[in-house]
């Protein structure tokens, strides 16, 4: 894969110390003896290395102790039976961790980093000579979030509970780069780092971390420059194999956000060739009707939906990056002209996909009618505001409309709620769709929600999903941004 030094020399630099903090949680310190287990509630979701005392009484341990730790971010996950998972998903994922301990009484210390707000411990045998007991765990947490940062608009009760689990959700996800969830796949991925960016810029405001993320993506592309959807960092740093049509998009977004919120011209003009690079790459998508060919673009992100048609979507992802494409070149003084024109090209073609009878946008052959596909054409300013919001009124109303999934999705619809002026409904859609995971008891915002069904994975079980994952924290953001008078 090709590598870029001089961007990933700049990638390291910006790599920071972790903000460190202590905290404990306590057992009612009863003996353990085999099969007996012992639940910590650390009241809050944290991301770190963890360790506790085992103090041993009765004879002399003349067995091992062995243990089982099972990591849960919510308290159904730990009541869960995964034994029979079987998903697409590596069950390598789930925070499960068996443990021998020769010799006690010890401190024991959990290598791996885990995500969490309660640990389970079973005693998976011992011996009939001897008992255990385990009166704390200790936590040592991490994240690159400064609490110091954040200032508090004022906020109703409700929404001060979902803008105090967004903050978590954003916390526990700020690492040593933006990571998508930190128990799952705790990897820097393009558009989930669009939001967290976003979000980000208005509360913890680790300007840093956004420009390390860059870098991280720049340093390490695919043949021909084209960007992947995610990277790894260590041992080295590497992208993915694999790209999507959206997410290497986004990245044109990313940067011209980063931009308005830092003013860091020195960057856009540095990064300004990788956003060329997948704008040449990524027009070759379009057929002679200047509409996206689903084939040429490969892999469209969207939603976590299998039955999503994502013509539409794509077309006006691909919009919505030019728009940001001309904004950056007109902010280094370049012409923008040719792009204009483009442009214009575009939406005109992604009018095509506007039926007026349903007085809605249509996608793919079967020409499916989805919230998505309305919504990224909103955002991408295809229609005038008025028109986008007849738009958004209808596809709420329509029985049949492909539904969202996601709070990555969910983001979006909120997002153009407010960019046609229905800002009472956007706030109103924040307290049912956001309320309704907090009023679950969560400390943290799930990747996947949808609440007339629950129980919905795309990945074949719910014990793989993250339930703080960073793409669902921008009501932090909406707070912030929109509703803070
Ligand atoms: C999931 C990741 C991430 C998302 C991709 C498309 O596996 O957790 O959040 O960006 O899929």
């Amino acid at each position: 894969m090709p590598v870029n030094e001089r961007f990933l020399e700049k990638a390291e630099k910006l790599k920071r110390e972790l903000l460190h903090r202590s905290v404990t949680a306590e057992s009612d310190g009863r003996e353990l003896n085999s099969g007996d287990e012992v639940i910590f509630d650390f009241g809050n979701h944290y991301v770190g290395y963890v360790s506790c005392e085992l103090i041993p009484s009765g004879h002399h341990q003349d067995a091992p102790l062995y243990l089982q730790f099972q990591f849960a971010e919510i308290r159904e996950e730990l009541d869960s039976d995964y034994s029979d998972y079987n998903g697409w998903i590596s069950k390598s994922w789930i925070q499960d961790e068996r443990v021998h301990v020769d010799i006690l009484p010890t401190v024991l210390h959990l290598e791996r980093r885990y995500a969490f707000r309660y640990v389970k411990i079973r005693v998976l045998a011992a011996s009939d000579n001897y008992s255990v007991r385990i009166p704390r765990m200790t936590a040592d947490t991490i994240s690159s979030a400064d609490y110091g940062n954040v200032t508090y608009p004022a906020l109703s009760e409700t929404d001060r509970r979902i803008d105090e689990i967004a903050l978590r959700t954003l916390h526990s996800c700020m690492q040593d780069v933006f990571e998508d969830g930190p128990k799952r796949d705790r990897r820097l991925w393009l558009g989930d780092l669009r939001l967290e960016a976003l979000a980000n810029y208005e509360t913890f405001r680790n300007y840093d971390l956004v420009r390390r993320c860059l870098y991280l993506f720049a340093g390490s592309t695919l043949e021909h420059g084209r960007l992947a959807s995610n990277v790894f960092t260590a041992p080295e740093v590497e992208c993915d194999y694999q790209s999507m049509f959206d997410y290497a998009l986004f990245f044109i977004n990313v940067l011209w956000d980063y931009y308005q919120a830092t003013g860091d011209k020195e960057t856009l003009e540095d990064l300004e060739s990788v956003c060329l690079r997948q704008h040449e790459l990524l027009k070759e998508c379009f057929g002679s009707d200047g509409l996206l060919d689903m084939e040429k673009a490969g892999m469209v992100f969207v939603d976590w939906n299998f039955e999503l048609d994502k013509q539409a979507a794509g077309q006006a992802i691909y919009i919505y990056a030019l728009n940001d494409l001309i904004r950056i070149e007109k902010a280094l003084n370049r012409s923008v002209s040719e792009l204009k024109g483009e442009l214009a090209d575009r939406k005109q073609a992604a009018l095509k996909l506007f039926d007026r009878e349903s007085g809605l946008f249509v996608s793919g052959e079967k020409k499916q009618i989805s919230v998505a596909s309305q919504v990224w054409m909103i955002l991408a300013e295809v229609l005038p505001v008025e028109e986008g919001r007849d738009v958004i009124r209808k596809i709420n109303e329509h029985p049949e409309a492909v539904k969202l999934n996601s709070p990555y999705a969910y983001h979006h619809l909120v997002q153009a709620m407010i960019n046609v002026g229905l800002k009472d409904e956007a706030h109103d859609l924040i307290q049912e769709y956001w309320g309704g995971m907090a009023a679950r008891g969560s400390n943290t915002f799930w990747e996947i929600y949808n609440p007339e069904n629950p129980e919905e994975s795309p990945y074949g079980g719910l014990v793989v999903h993250s339930f703080c994952h960073a793409w669902s924290c921008t009501p932090a953001y909406f707070y912030r941004k929109y509703f803070n008078e």
